[in-house]
């Protein structure tokens, strides 16, 4: 399984840091929603789920944590610390994210609006979608 790290140029200067996403440029898709999550309590563990068509970029913009990514046949682990990478999810694909640390915030820049039948919440059903696409190998 391939992971997609982005490294986001950095525009540095005397007062500091700032990075600039724009979609289909730094993006490989139009940004429809973003949302963060913050405060993540210490062990907890979020995600347990893929999406049958939803792209998405990670960006751990303070802070860090880890992410689980799981294809059906193999697993990967990326630990995301800096605020200029971005971890490209793809759909069809499980992931799980934990390891956060207390200052962490995670962004997310999705590429469509919010919609729970877009989940798959189960994993074997998540094993049954893509063995039915002729994406699981044995
Ligand atoms: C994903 C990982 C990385 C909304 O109302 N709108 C939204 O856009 C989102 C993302 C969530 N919600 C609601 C639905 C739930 O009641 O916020 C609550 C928490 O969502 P969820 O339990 O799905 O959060 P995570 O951290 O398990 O997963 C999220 C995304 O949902 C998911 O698409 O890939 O982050």
């Amino acid at each position: 399984m391939q992971v997609l790290k982005y490294a986001f140029q950095q525009h540095g200067d005397s007062r500091g840091q700032l990075v600039a996403l724009e979609e289909f440029k730094d993006i490989p898709f139009e940004i429809k929603r973003v949302y963060y999550m913050y405060d993540t309590g210490e062990n907890v563990h979020r995600g347990f789920h893929a999406h049958k068509s939803l792209e998405q970029i990670l960006i751990c913009i303070h802070g860090s944590c880890k992410v689980l990514l799981d294809n059906g046949t193999e697993k990967k682990i990326v630990s995301l610390e800096k605020p200029y990478e971005g971890l490209y999810i793809s759909n069809d694909m499980w992931r799980e994210m934990y390891d956060f640390s207390s200052d962490a915030v995670l962004l997310v820049l999705a590429s469509d609006y919010y919609n729970e039948e877009d989940y798959i919440r189960n994993y074997d059903e998540f094993i049954k979608f893509i063995t039915d696409k002729g994406e699981h190998k044995l």
